[in-house]
C-alpha cells in the first residue's frame, strides 16, 4: 500500500487522518476533546496547546528494558542498512504526524541520523538527514519545536558530556550539540533543548562538583554564542531532572535550575522545560515545577508525559489526569501561554502495546486529556470565584502597614508595634477544601 502523503510505503496502512468526534464518540481514533480550531478565549486549541510528537520514543524505543528487550516490530527498521532505516524512519514519522495532525516535532541528532564516531561522518549523516526532514517539513508544514543533541546514549558519555573529567570527551560532546544546534536552526526550530543526561554524579568520592558545574555553564555559554552566531534567535532551553539515569543529576529541579543560570547570567538566553515525570521525580507535583519556573518568567516549554505513583523511576507515560493537567494549564493561561515552546509527548507506549495503533490511541489520549484540562482551566479563571478568591487571601497587603511593608517603608520595630497594637491576629481558614470542590465541579461541567 502507498502513502497517502509521501507516495512511499505506508507504515500506518488502515488509518487516516484523525478526526474530531466529540464526547459522544466511542470511536477510539478521534479526538473527543481536542479540536484543533476551536477558539478557547482569543485562541484556538491548537495555538494553545502547540503539541509536537516526539522522534526518540515513537520511532526509535521498540519497548527495550534493563529485564529484555525490545517487544515492538517496527517495519522501517526492516531495512539493512543504518541509511535505509533512518530514510525509512522518516517516512514513518512523518506520515504520523501528518495523519495525528500535530504541528511540531522534536528530535535528537542521532534519533534522526546514524549516529557514527568519526567526527566528518556523523556531521555528513545528520546533514543528509536535515535535507530531507527539510523537503518533508515544506511538503506538510509540519515544523521543529525544538531539537537537542543525544549526549548520553554512547558509551563515551558515562562519566558525563560537559560535565565529563576529560576534556576529549567535552570537546567531543561539542560537536554533537554544534551539529544539532545547526539542524535545528536550519529546519526552524524554535528552541533548543539540553536535558542534562548524564551530566550529574553517582558517587561524590570521585567528583569536584563544584569544577564540573563551573565547566557545564562554560559549555552552555559556549553552545549559546555559537547558536547566536549562527542566527539561532530561540530559546535555549535546560530540562530539570533529579536522578536517572545518574544518581544525582546537576539540574535537579526548577529552583536548582533557576538558581545556576542566574549565577552564571545564563538566565537571559536559558529558560526551562519541564518535564512531568521529572518533577514528581524531584518530590514535587509537575504543577510546581511548572510554577516555579514561571514565578521567574523562566516557563519555556514542557515535556508532556506522567510518572506512575508507586514507581520511584521515569516511566515516561502518556499523560492521562484530568487533575495534572487542569493544574498545568493554570499555570500556562496565567503566564499568557507557551509560545514559542509547546507541549512535547516526551512519552512512550507500554511494553506490551505492541500495535502500530496503539501510538495513535496514546498521543489521541495525551492531546485530549491536555484540550480538556485547557477548558476547565480557562472556565476557572474567567467564570469561578478562583481566582478572586486566591487574591482576597492576600488583601491585607493592599492598604495601610501591608502595603507598606511591602513597599519596604516599614522595619522590624514597625512589625512589632503593628503587633503589638493590633493583638492576636484573627484566624483565617485557608479553605483548600473549598478549592479542591471549585475544580472538580468545573471537570464536571
Ligand atoms: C529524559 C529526557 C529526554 C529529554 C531530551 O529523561 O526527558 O527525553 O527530553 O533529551
Ligand atoms: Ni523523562
Ligand atoms: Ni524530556
Amino acid at each position: 500500500m502507498s502513502n497517502l502523503f509521501t507516495g512511499k510505503r505506508e507504515y500506518f496502512p488502515g488509518i487516516g487522518r484523525i478526526p474530531f468526534e466529540g464526547v459522544g464518540s466511542d470511536n477510539p481514533l478521534a479526538y473527543k476533546h481536542y479540536d484543533a480550531t476551536r477558539k478557547i478565549g482569543d485562541k484556538t486549541m491548537a495555538e494553545h496547546l502547540r503539541f509536537a510528537v516526539c522522534y526518540w520514543h515513537s520511532f526509535c524505543n521498540s519497548g527495550g528494558d534493563p529485564f529484555g528487550p525490545g517487544t515492538r516490530r517496527f517495519p522501517w527498521d526492516e531495512h539493512d542498512t543504518a541509511t535505509t532505516r533512518a530514510d525509512a524512519r522518516m517516512d514513518a514519522a512523518f506520515e504520523f504526524f501528518t495523519k495525528l495532525d500535530v504541528p511540531y516535532y522534536c528530535f535528537h541528532d542521532i534519533d534522526m541520523a546514524p549516529d557514527a564516531e568519526d567526527v566528518g561522518e556523523y556531521e555528513k549523516n545528520l546533514r543528509r538527514m536535515v535535507a530531507m526532514a527539510k523537503e518533508r517539513q515544506e511538503a506538510t508544514g509540519i515544523k521543529v519545536l525544538w531539537g537537542t543533541a543525544n549526549l548520553f546514549s554512547h558509551p563515551r558519555y558515562m562519566n558525563g558530556a560537559a560535565t565529563n573529567p576529560d576534556f576529549a570527551v567535552v570537546a567531543r560532546a561539542a560537536v554533537q550539540v554544534k551539529a544539532a544546534l545547526e539542524a535545528t536552526v536550519e529546519l526552524g526550530g524554535s528552541s533548543y533543548v539540553f536535558w542534562g543526561g548524564r551530566e550529574g554524579y553517582s558517587s561524590l568520592h570521585n567528583t569536584q562538583m563544584k569544577r564540573e558545574l563551573e565547566h557545564f555553564a562554560r559549555f552552555l555559554e559556549m553552545a549559546r554564542d555559537y547558536g547566536r552566531s549562527i542566527g539561532f534567535n530561540g530559546n535555549f532551553l535546560i530540562e530539570p531532572k533529579p536522578m536517572e539515569p545518574m544518581k544525582h543529576q546537576y539540574d535537579f529541579d526548577s529552583s536548582t535550575v533557576v538558581g545556576f543560570l542566574k549565577q552564571h547570567g545564563l538566565d537571559k538566553d536559558f529558560k526551562l522545560n519541564i518535564e512531568a515525570n521529572h518533577a514528581t521525580l524531584a518530590g514535587h507535583t509537575f504543577e510546581h515545577d511548572l510554577q516555579v519556573a514561571s514565578d521567574h518568567g523562566l516557563l519555556g516549554s514542557v515535556d508532556a508525559n506522567r510518572g506512575n505513583a508507586q514507581n520511584g523511576w521515569d516511566t515516561d507515560q502518556f499523560p492521562t489526569d484530568l487533575y495534572d493537567t487542569v493544574g498545568a494549564m493554570l499555570v500556562v493561561l496565567r503566564q499568557g501561554g507557551l509560545a514559542p515552546g509547546g507541549l512535547n509527548f516526551d512519552a512512550k507506549v507500554r511494553r506490551e502495546s505492541t500495535d502500530a495503533e496503539d501510538l495513535f490511541l496514546a498521543h489521541i489520549g495525551g492531546m485530549d486529556t491536555f484540550a480538556r484540562g485547557l477548558e476547565v482551566a480557562h472556565g476557572l479563571l474567567t467564570q469561578s470565584p478562583l481566582e478572586h478568591q486566591r487574591a482576597k487571601r492576600y488583601v491585607s497587603f493592599e492598604a495601610g502597614a501591608g502595603s507598606d511593608f511591602v513597599q519596604g517603608k516599614l522595619g522590624f520595630a514597625d512589625l512589632r508595634d503593628y503587633a503589638a497594637r493590633n493583638g492576636e491576629p484573627v484566624q483565617l481558614s485557608g479553605k483548600q477544601e473549598r478549592y479542591e470542590n471549585l475544580i472538580n465541579q468545573y471537570l464536571s461541567r
